[in-house]
């Protein structure tokens, strides 16, 4: 399908969706939105598609909601029905979500890139949580992922002051995982991605795990372990695993 306010392209096993508002920074309208969460639905039941990318056209990630398509009186409706539902669909996806943030990300465009799995930036890419500038606060799941990222007195100084931090200040902060000069970056988020796309099935299944440990007791933990080895156990893909490591083989997984 195509889409009006992005970029949708699934090749090799990876569904790469990029958004297209260049010159308004990819800032959230209410057409973004409804062609991100149909987007998120095609590649959730499409089997070709086993990682995704997310990424931004021009110079900027997302600059988050689009601040000429706002109004104070229903701030809170939009986020219930908006933006919460896009964060929920991303965590709750079984398949690895990588952000490939390409330049600035700010406000509920931070938010997005901090639901994603994985963060690799370009030496191009800043942060900016925004919110305080224009007397909000933090939305979109940023209180939640960020000082779980980067611990609390850090996401409390990124909040509260709001300042811009350039992609090797989130690299030291945590906030993304690499940090690849821009001409390399293209290259490096497919290598990523491909890996992730070439994966077992399992990966979907440690998104769970992940996802749940930081609130979970040990005792519940362990027992989530337990569970989704029983599901991973029983995938072909496992078999595979243990059946190329007696061969002495590289594994050919296939999503399943
Ligand atoms: C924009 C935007 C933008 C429209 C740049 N909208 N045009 C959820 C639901 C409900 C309520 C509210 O909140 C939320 C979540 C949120 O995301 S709230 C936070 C909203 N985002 C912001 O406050 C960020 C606003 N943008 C900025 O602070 C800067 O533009 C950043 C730091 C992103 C980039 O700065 P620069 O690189 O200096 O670019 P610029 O400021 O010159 O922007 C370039 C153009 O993009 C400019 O338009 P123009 O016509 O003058 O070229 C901006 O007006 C436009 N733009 N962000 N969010």
């Amino acid at each position: 399908m195509s889409y009006e306010t992005i970029l949708y392209e699934v090749s090799d096993g990876v569904a790469v969706i990029t958004l297209n508002r260049p010159d308004r920074l990819n800032a959230f309208s209410r057409q973004m939105h409804l062609d991100l969460s149909a987007c998120l639905r095609e590649a959730a039941r499409d089997p070709e598609v086993r990682a995704l990318v997310v990424t931004g056209a021009g110079r900027a990630f997302c600059a988050g909601q689009d601040l000429d398509e706002f109004d104070h009186g229903t701030v809170a409706d939009l986020v219930r029905e908006r933006y919460n539902p896009l964060i929920l669909s991303l965590r709750r996806l079984e398949k690895p979500v990588v952000a490939a943030v390409n330049g600035v990300a700010a406000g509920a465009g931070m938010s997005l890139a901090l639901a994603c799995d994985l963060r690799i930036a370009s030496d191009r890419a800043s942060f900016t949580t925004a919110f305080a500038r224009i007397g909000l606060v933090p939305d979109s799941g940023l209180s939640y992922f960020l000082p779980r990222l980067v611990g609390t007195g850090r996401a409390a100084e990124l909040c509260l002051l709001g300042e811009r931090v350039d992609a090797r200040q989130a690299l030291e902060l945590g906030l993304v995982n690499r940090v690849v000069p821009e001409a390399e970056f293209p290259a490096a988020w497919r290598d990523w991605a491909g890996r992730l796309a070439r994966g077992p099935r399992s990966l979907g299944y440690m998104k769970q795990l992940l996802a749940h440990a930081p609130q979970a007791t040990l005792e519940e933990q362990l027992e989530h372990e337990a569970w989704l080895q029983g599901l991973a156990g029983a995938t072909e893909d496992a078999q595979e695993g243990v059946r190329a490591f007696r061969e002495k083989r590289e594994p050919r997984f296939r999503g399943r």
